[in-house]
């Protein structure tokens, strides 16, 4: 499946906010996947650069209840990982900053190419879920210098 409309989208939204672009991106992104059913209202993972590269990331998990209210008090860690033989998964404790938002400093994309981020939850009432998304990691360095660009 491609994202076609939903970039054009972001596009469009990028003139408005660069944070919702990311959000946008993102969230059509997690539609395509497995989502994490068991899990009541909302969860949106961000990665900052957006497309990411090689290299550290910011990763951001956004957790909200079916009423919108932010939820805190959950535990959070997100593991990356690659569809192909040999690849080491990559897993960290996402930090509670309150307000909902759960922070990854520094997630380590260890090489480039489609990744799967399963972010592992669970709720202070200890209902536990993975809400999965899926995100193209472009290759870091001097030979690449059109990262960051998403015009192709
Ligand atoms: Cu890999």
């Amino acid at each position: 499946m491609t994202p076609g409309p939903s970039i054009r989208r972001a596009r469009e939204a990028r003139r408005i906010r660069p944070g919702l672009l990311i959000l946008l991106v993102l969230i059509s992104a997690c539609r395509g996947g497995d989502t994490g059913e068991a899990l009541p209202g909302t969860v949106e993972l961000a990665v900052t650069p957006t497309p990411p590269i090689t290299g550290p990331a910011l990763v951001v998990v956004e957790i909200h209840d079916d009423a919108g209210d932010p939820v805190t008090g959950a535990e959070v860690e997100v593991e990356g990982t690659m569809d192909h033989a040999g690849m080491v998964p990559v897993r960290e404790v996402a930090r509670d900053e309150g307000d909902g938002r759960y922070r990854i400093q520094s997630f380590e994309f260890t090489m480039g190419g489609d990744w799967i981020l399963r972010a592992h939850i669970t709720l202070p009432d200890g209902t536990a879920g993975i809400h999965e998304t899926r995100v193209r990691v472009a290759s870091g360095g001097a030979a690449d210098p059109s990262n960051g660009s998403t015009q192709r």
